[in-house]
């Protein structure tokens, strides 16, 4: 008998002791949800804060030029979105060839995809993405690779601005707009292996944003860079001698994320990209897309991307 009352007792402190914990998962559930809103609201804000830092460009049609949308009032958050979307009955500023230099390099291709499409529609963007793949065991020549892109995309579309994007980079922030500016616009301030800090103050590297016209102003990249380096600075060197500035989104904004690798086979460091950089005046004229001869391979159009394969294998090694 005393066992059973026993038994019971027990029984009944193990219900009072559910119902205690239940209680308690109940507050702690309320005071998180508000605790979360409110860091979501604040996250809302500095978005909204970004937004009016980003200056890029708004095509205007009155003046038949491209005009900052930092003269352009303000955006401020409307609350939630109409049943209707406004994406369907508006067209997009400014269309975009993005072109991405490739070899071997599939992975990290993939990735950028994936994260590049979804990106580029938040943006309200017509865009197109180009793969320049160079065939071949040759040394990797970067900035020959985008000048083909260049020269093959606008066959194809009066493409307004083009962005030179490494495969291996992804942006982190959607404000990061991948449209082109009045002035050659650097997108990577900043990037998680390198502390978030622009590497130097002429960097010119990783992602770059030039309209149709700044980018034939200087005579697009030279093509006599094989190998690793020297390339972007010969670029950011064409750029201000035709009297044009570099310009950069806030460091907040224009961050990526590297995907991890190490120097490819054939993409070794450049011995003579110090060479090259100090005969940049001289040899811009007639080094660049006027004189980008190469060997078109193929030109597939797949659903994610247009993949444009070269050979520069028959090329004259030119310094
Ligand atoms: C830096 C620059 C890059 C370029 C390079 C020097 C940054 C973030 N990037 O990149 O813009 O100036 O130095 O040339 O500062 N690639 C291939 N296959 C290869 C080799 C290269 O696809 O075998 C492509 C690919 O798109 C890659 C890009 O070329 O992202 C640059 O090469 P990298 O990533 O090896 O060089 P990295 O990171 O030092
Ligand atoms: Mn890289």
């Amino acid at each position: 008998m005393a066992l059973s009352l026993y038994v019971l007792h027990l029984f009944y402190k193990f219900k009072v002791l559910v119902l205690v914990t239940l209680c308690l998962m109940v507050l702690w559930a309320t005071f998180s949800y508000f605790v979360d809103s409110r860091q979501e609201i604040s996250k809302a804000k500095d978005m909204v804060q970004d937004f009016r830092m980003v200056t890029s460009l708004v095509y205007s049609q009155k003046e038949e030029k491209f005009e900052s949308i930092a003269e352009v009032p303000t955006v401020k958050f409307q609350g939630p979105c109409p049943a209707l979307s406004p994406y369907l009955q508006c067209s997009a500023l400014q269309r975009v060839a993005i072109l991405i230099p490739h070899r071997n390099r599939e992975k990290h291709l993939l990735y950028l995809l994936e994260h590049l499409h979804p990106f580029l529609q938040r943006q309200q963007l017509d865009y197109g993405i180009y793969v320049i793949h160079q065939a071949g065991s040759t040394k990797f020549n970067r900035a020959k690779l985008l000048n083909v892109g260049y020269l093959e995309a606008l066959k194809e579309a009066s493409w307004d601005c083009f962005i030179f994007h490494d495969v291996d980079l992804v942006p982190e922030n959607d404000f990061n707009i991948y449209m082109c500016d009045r002035q050659p616009k650097h997108l990577v301030v900043g990037r998680n292996n390198t502390g978030y800090r622009l590497r130097y103050s002429g960097y010119f590297g990783g992602v770059t944003a030039l309209t149709r016209d700044q980018f034939s102003k200087v005579n697009g990249f030279s093509n006599n860079y094989w190998g690793w380096g020297g390339e972007d600075d010969d670029l950011r060197i064409r750029v201000e001698m035709q009297k044009m500035k570099v310009v950069r989104p806030s460091a907040a904004v224009a961050r990526y994320t590297m995907i991890f690798h190490k120097r490819d086979h054939g993409n070794e460091e450049n011995a003579e990209r110090m060479k090259l950089l100090r005969q940049v005046s001289r040899t811009w004229k007639r080094d660049g897309l006027n004189s980008c001869s190469y060997k078109l391979l193929s030109v597939e159009h797949n659903p994610l991307y247009i993949n444009i394969t070269v050979d520069f294998s028959m090329q004259p090694k030119i310094s």
